[in-house]
C-alpha cells in the first residue's frame, strides 16, 4: 500500500481522533518529513486535517471522490480493489477495463470514475452517469471458468451489491433476472458482464457496475425519473460513495472465493432469496421473440427457467425481463 494510503487508511481508523507525527512515522517507518509531506498531498486533494503541536493529525473531512487513495485506504479485500484506476471523467470504464485487461492486469483490478460521458448498458443502451452522483466502475476477474458459465457471476456480482448495501446504506433492494438491482420496482444498480475468451476457456471477465447513490429525484432526466431511483431518493441520505464501494468490493470478494472454491451453488441460494422474479409471472423479451410464463427458479448455471401455459420450461439465457404486476 502507498504511504499516502496508510497514512489516511490510520487517520480514518482513529476516527476524529489526533494521531502523532511520531506514531506514524514509527509505523510506516519513514521520516516526519515524508508524512508532513504526504499530509500536504492529501490536503492538495481535498482531505481536511488538522495539524496541531504535539498532539498531531486528525482527519475532519474527506472529499467526495473515488480516487484511488480513497477506495484503499481502510479497504479490508484481499485482491479486489488491490489495483485501481481512477478517473475524474471517462467515456467508459468498459473500454478502459477491457484495454487492462488485454494488457494483462491482474485479477481484482477496478477502474473507477467520478463521471462517465458514454456510459453504456447491455445492447449498447446508454447508461446515465452524472457526475460524483453514483459509482460508475468495471472490476477485472479472472476465474478458471469455461465461457457458458460467466453469465454466474453476473448473478454473484448482483448478491455481493445487495449484501453490500444493506450493510453500508441500510438499504432492502431485490433482484431482477439478470443484472437489475430495484428498490420498489425502480433500478438502483444496472450490471455489465462482458468477457475476452476463446471458446474453451475465460481470459477474462469485465463485471460493469452503475449505481445511482446521491441522485436527487429531480436530477434524473426525464425518461429515467419514473423507472431509475438512488440511494439517496430512497432513504434521504447522502452516502459515502467510498465506504459504499469498499464493503461491496468486500462482499463480492468473499462471495467470488466461496463460488471458485465451491461452485454456484451457494450464490444461487442466495440469489433466489432476494430475487423478484422468481414465483411471478414475467414476459421475457429475447432476440428470438417473447416468452411468458412463471419464473420458476435459476438452473445451476444461471439460466433462468420459465415455465410457459402449457408446462413447456426454457431455460432463458438472456432476456430483457417485464415484470407485468410489478408493484
Ligand atoms: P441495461 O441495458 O439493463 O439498462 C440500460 C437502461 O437502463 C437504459 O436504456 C435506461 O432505460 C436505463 N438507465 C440508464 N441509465 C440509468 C441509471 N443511471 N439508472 C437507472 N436506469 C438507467 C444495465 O444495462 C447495465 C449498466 C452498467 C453500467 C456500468 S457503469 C460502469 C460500467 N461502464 C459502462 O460503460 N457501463 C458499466
Amino acid at each position: 500500500m502507498a504511504a499516502k494510503t496508510e497514512i489516511l487508511t490510520m487517520l480514518i481508523e482513529h476516527d476524529g481522533r489526533f494521531v502523532s507525527g511520531q506514531q506514524l512515522s514509527e509505523t510506516l517507518g519513514i521520516s516526519r518529513t515524508a508524512i508532513w509531506k504526504h499530509i500536504g498531498e492529501l490536503r492538495e486533494a481535498g482531505y481536511d486535517i488538522a495539524s496541531v503541536k504535539r498532539k498531531g493529525y486528525k482527519l475532519q473531512g474527506r472529499p467526495d471522490t473515488l480516487s484511488t487513495v480513497a477506495v484503499q485506504a481502510g479497504l479490508k479485500t484481499k485482491t479486489f480493489g488491490k489495483t485501481v484506476h481512477f478517473y475524474d471523467q471517462v467515456a467508459s470504464t468498459q473500454e478502459i477495463a477491457h484495454k487492462y485487461a488485454r494488457e494483462g492486469e491482474p485479477e481484482g483490478t477496478l477502474i473507477v470514475s467520478d463521471e462517465q460521458t458514454v456510459g453504456r448498458g447491455r445492447l449498447g443502451r446508454p447508461w446515465h452517469s452524472p457526475k460524483r452522483s453514483g459509482i460508475w466502475m468495471s472490476l477485472i476477474l479472472r476465474p478458471p471458468i469455461p465461457p457458458q458459465q460467466a453469465p454466474q457471476l453476473t448473478l454473484l456480482a448482483a448478491v455481493g451489491i445487495v449484501k453490500g448495501l444493506y450493510k453500508a446504506a441500510d438499504l432492502q433492494c431485490e433482484i431482477k433476472w439478470p443484472n437489475d438491482i430495484l428498490v420498489e420496482g425502480k433500478k438502483l444498480v444496472g450490471i455489465l458482464t462482458e468477457l475476452q475468451a476463446d471458446p474453451d476457456r475465460v481470459h477474462s471477465v469485465i463485471v460493469g457496475i452503475g449505481m445511482n447513490v446521491n441522485t436527487e429525484r429531480e436530477q434524473f432526466p426525464g425518461e429515467l425519473r419514473e423507472i431509475a431511483t438512488s440511494i439517496r431518493a430512497e432513504t434521504g441520505k447522502v452516502v459515502d460513495r467510498a465506504a459504499l464501494l469498499q464493503q461491496i468490493l468486500f462482499e463480492t470478494e468473499r462471495l467470488y472465493e466461496a463460488y471458485l472454491q465451491e461452485g454456484f451453488h451457494l450464490v444461487k441460494l442466495l440469489w433466489e432469496s432476494h430475487s423478484a422474479t422468481l414465483g411471478r409471472s414475467i414476459h421475457a423479451r429475447t432476440l428470438r421473440g417473447t416468452i411468458e410464463g412463471e419464473a420458476v427458479g435459476l438452473s445451476d448455471s444461471g439460466f433462468l427457467m420459465l415455465r410457459d401455459a402449457d408446462g413447456t420450461v426454457h431455460e432463458i439465457s438472456s432476456a430483457d425481463i417485464d415484470l407485468p404486476s410489478a408493484k
